[in-house]
C-alpha cells in the first residue's frame, strides 16, 4: 500500500476496543490523522487515551460526533462490532466517504503470504493449529484477527518472507475489498449472529466474501459435509479443496473409521489415527483435517504437519479440561457462544453432565442444542437474557422442570452445578450464547469459571 495515499488523511476510527486502538496506531504510523470515536458516552476520553502509546496525537470523541468533525472525514474504519448498515456508518457512505474495516486496513499495509480462516465454529482452534504448524516450519508467522490480536497491530512487522494466519469473523468480512488470502477456509456455516446479519442468506454471503478477492491460483478449503460450503465449492473464485468427516474423497482430506486420510496427486495415503490427537470431539477432528488441508496447500511437508498436530493442545475456553474436583470433571467451553458450537461441547462429553447455559440474546433457536443433550444432561443451570427462552425450549423437548434451574447470577449457577454433580459426573460450561451483558467477553466468562473450579477443595 502506498503510504503517501494516507499521509495527512483524516480518518474516523469507530470503536475504541482492540481493533480501534490497533487501527489508530497503524494510521498514525503511516502519517494519517485519525480521530478515534466511541459511541458509548459512559467512556471517559482519558481512559481511552490510556490505551494509546504516550505522545500519540489523536483526537478522541465520545458519545456524539459533532458536525464540524464529520465534515473533514475522508474515510471511516468501523470496528467489527459496528454494523456497516448502521445509520452512523451509512451517514458517511451517503456523503461518498468510503468505509473500510480494520482487517482490510491491516491487509493493505501487510506483506508476505496470508492464510484466512472463517466458519461459524472451530475458527480459533484451527487458526491456532495452523499458526503453530506454519510457525514451526517457516518461522516468522503472525497469528491475528478475531482470535484477539488485531490485524493492524502486526501489519507493519510483516515482510515478504512472513506468513500471516488470520481468524476472520463475519463481522470483519462485511468491510473487506482487496483482501486476498493465498489459502482461505470456510469450516462450516450454521445460524449465528442473525440479529446483525438479519437473514441466513446474508450471513452465508458475508462468509463467502473470504474468497471474493481470490483467483484460481489460490485455494479455498471447504467442508464437504456442510451444505452451504459444499455448494460454494462449485462457484468459488479459488480452487476448492475439501475435507470430509463422512466420506472418502477423490481429492482432499477425509476420515475413514478412526483414521485420517488424504487423496492428493492421484494417491491415497493414511495420515494418522484420531486418538493420536490431544483434542476431544468430532468437531476437533474436522478442525484438524481442515488445518492439515490448509498447511499442505501452503507447501508444508506432511511429516512436519502431523508432528505438530500430535503435540497440539486444546485452545483455552474450547472444551478445555479444567480440573477434577471431588470426582467430578470440569470443562470450560465458554467459546460455545452459539447453539451449534455448544452442540459440539455436549457431544464431546462422555459422562452424565451438569450444564451451564444461557447469556446474551442473539436471536438464536435452541431446539437442536437441547436435542443434542440425548439424555446426558442431568441438570441444567441457566443464566442471562435467554434463560427463560431456553427453559421453555427444554421443557418442550421433555426435560423435567426439577432438572432446570434459573440462576440469578453466574456464581449462583456455578454453585448449583457443584451441589448437583456427583462423583463420576462432568460439569460443563457451554452456554450456547454470547457472554455480553454479564461479562466483557467469553474469555472473562471462562476465566471466572476456571477460578471458581480451581478454588473448590480437591
Ligand atoms: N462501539 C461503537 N459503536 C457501535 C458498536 C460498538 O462505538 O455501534 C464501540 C463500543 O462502545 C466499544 C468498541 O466499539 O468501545 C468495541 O469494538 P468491538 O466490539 O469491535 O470490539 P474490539 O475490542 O475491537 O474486538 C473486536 C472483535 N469483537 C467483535 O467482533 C464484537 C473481537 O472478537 C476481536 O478479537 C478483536 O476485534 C480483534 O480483532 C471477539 C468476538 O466476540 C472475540 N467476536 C465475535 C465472535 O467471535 O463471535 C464476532
Amino acid at each position: 500500500m502506498a503510504v503517501r495515499e494516507w499521509e495527512g488523511k483524516r480518518v474516523l476510527v469507530i470503536g475504541s476496543g482492540l481493533s480501534g486502538v490497533g487501527a489508530v496506531k497503524l494510521l498514525c504510523a503511516v502519517g494519517a490523522c485519525p480521530v478515534l470515536f466511541d459511541g458509548n458516552e459512559k467512556l471517559a476520553v482519558e481512559e481511552i487515551r490510556g490505551k494509546l502509546p504516550e505522545g500519540l496525537e489523536v483526537d478522541i470523541v465520545v458519545g456524539e460526533l459533532p458536525e464540524e468533525v464529520r465534515v473533514g472525514i475522508e474515510a471511516v474504519v468501523p470496528s467489527p462490532g459496528v454494523p456497516v448498515d448502521s445509520e452512523f456508518v451509512e451517514s458517511f457512505r451517503k456523503r461518498g466517504v468510503p468505509a473500510l474495516g480494520e482487517v482490510e486496513l491491516g491487509y493493505l499495509f501487510s506483506k508476505g503470504k496470508l492464510v484466512a480462516i472463517t466458519g461459524t465454529n472451530g475458527k480459533t482452534t484451527t487458526t491456532s493449529l495452523v499458526g503453530q504448524i506454519l510457525e514451526e516450519y517457516f518461522g516468522n508467522v503472525f497469528v491475528v484477527g478475531n482470535i484477539g490480536k488485531p490485524y493492524t497491530e502486526s501489519a507493519q512487522k510483516t515482510s515478504e518472507e512472513s506468513v500471516t494466519v488470520a481468524e476472520i469473523s463475519s463481522f470483519q468480512l462485511e468491510t473487506t475489498e482487496a483482501f486476498r488470502p493465498q489459502v482461505s477456509a470456510i469450516l462450516n456455516i450454521t445460524p449465528d449472529h442473525l440479529n446483525r446479519h438479519h437473514t441466513m442468506e446474508n450471513y452465508v454471503a458475508v462468509k463467502e466474501r473470504i474468497a471474493a478477492g481470490q483467483t484460481k491460483k489460490d485455494v479455498c478449503v471447504l467442508n464437504y459435509e456442510d451444505g452451504y460450503t459444499r455448494d460454494f465449492g462449485g462457484r468459488c473464485p479459488a480452487r476448492p479443496v475439501f475435507f470430509s468427516s463422512q466420506r472418502e474423497l477423490e481429492e482432499g482430506v477425509y476420515l475413514k473409521g478412526e483414521e485420517i486420510w488424504r487423496a492428493w496427486d492421484g494417491k491415497k495415503e493414511r495420515l494418522m489415527n484420531i486418538h493420536e490427537m490431544n483434542l476431544v470431539g468430532m468437531c476437533n477432528v474436522e478442525n484438524v483435517m481442515a488445518a492439515i488441508a490448509i498447511s499442505m496447500c501452503m507447501d508444508v511437508p506432511m511429516d512436519n504437519i502431523l508432528d505438530t498436530v500430535r503435540r497440539f493442545r486444546a485452545v483455552e475456553h474450547r472444551i478445555e479440561y479444567v480440573a477434577t474436583k471431588a470426582g467430578v470433571d470440569y470443562y470450560n467451553d465458554s467459546k460455545g457462544t452459539n447453539p451449534d458450537a455448544a452442540i459440539q461441547g455436549i457431544r464431546a462429553m462422555e459422562k452424565p453432565t451438569v450444564l451451564i447455559g444461557g447469556g446474551y440474546d442473539k436471536g438464536s433457536v435452541y431446539d437442536a442444542w437441547i436435542e443434542a443433550f440425548e439424555g446426558k444432561v442431568k441438570y441444567l443451570a441457566l443464566v442471562g437474557q435467554t434463560a427463560e427462552q431456553i427453559e421453555a425450549c427444554a421443557k418442550r423437548h421433555g426435560m423435567e422442570a426439577e432438572k432446570i434451574f434459573r440462576a440469578e447470577s453466574f456464581e449462583e449457577a456455578m454453585r448449583a452445578c457443584t451441589s448437583h454433580a456427583e462423583k463420576g459426573d462432568a460439569v460443563l460450561l457451554s452456554p450456547a450464547c454470547a457472554s455480553w451483558g454479564m461479562f466483557t467477553n467469553y474469555e472473562e466468562r471462562g476465566r471466572c469459571f476456571k477460578e471458581y473450579v480451581n478454588s473448590l477443595p480437591d
